[in-house]
């Protein structure tokens, strides 16, 4: 692929980065640095036009939404939480999979009033809970759920499931399946319009990268 506009990605470290460097190198981009051990914020491609950005999961789809990059790769369980708003969400890359779960201790007794959960995913836990009809008390944390239970924070977690190890290592278990989570492309709204066949020509080179994968 040749670009002839620029073109900036934003992407995490870890999974999502390491799970998009396939998809992206079947569209011919290929980064000039590894974010594990670079301490660059921006790394540099075998594209001149093409950066990529690397920042924290949770906000890549604000640095999309602003259009401070054109593109991103987000989890599902990040974007339900973002909301959505100046973005469009056209593939599903199948990449970072792992299901959003309640999670506890095998007997979670009610006590007295409301259940109390504790999750980094509010808006998510909300809407679940509220779909089944059940009060429940939300408490917002922003990592190690497992611990909430064990300490008496809370009755429950709502959190990211995919071996299901961090929860058995802390003597809990899988209970309720909330949402199959895998990571998306992102795209900013005016990036769409604007940079409409270099946007195109990426997402085709990825969505076919996604398909051959999944022969
Ligand atoms: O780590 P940091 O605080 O910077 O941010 P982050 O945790 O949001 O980022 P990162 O890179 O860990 O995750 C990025 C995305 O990967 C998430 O938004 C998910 O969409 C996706 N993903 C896929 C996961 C997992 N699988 C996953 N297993 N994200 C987190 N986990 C965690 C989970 O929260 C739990 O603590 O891994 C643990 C459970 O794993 P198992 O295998 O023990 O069940
Ligand atoms: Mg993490």
């Amino acid at each position: 692929m040749t670009f002839d506009t620029p073109i900036t990605i934003a992407l995490s470290k870890g999974r999502i980065f390491k799970q998009s460097l396939p998809l992206l190198a079947y569209a011919g981009i290929l980064p000039a640095d590894d974010p594990e051990t670079s301490r660059k914020l921006i790394l540099d491609t075998n594209h001149a036009q093409v950066k990529l950005v690397i920042i924290r999961a949770t906000d890549v789809p604000t640095y999309v939404q602003y259009g401070a990059a054109d593109l991103g790769v987000a989890g599902k369980d990040v974007l339900l939480e973002h909301g959505g708003a100046g973005l469009y969400e056209p593939l599903d890359l199948q990449i970072a999979r792992c299901r959003m779960m309640t999670a506890g201790f095998q007997d979670v007794v009610r006590k007295h009033g409301r259940l109390r959960v504790a999750t980094k995913y509010v808006k998510s836990a909300k809407r679940y809970f509220a779909e089944k009809g059940q009060q429940v008390e939300i408490i917002k944390l922003y990592g190690s759920m497992e611990l909430a239970p064990i300490v008496g924070l809370a009755d429950l977690i709502v959190d990211l499931v995919e071996s299901g190890n961090t929860l058995k290592a802390n003597g809990l278990v899988p209970l309720e399946h909330i949402a199959d989570i895998s990571s998306r492309l992102i795209v900013n709204r005016a990036s769409w319009k604007m940079k409409h066949d270099t946007v195109m020509r990426l997402m085709e080179a990825m969505r076919a990268a996604v398909a051959k994968n999944e022969t």
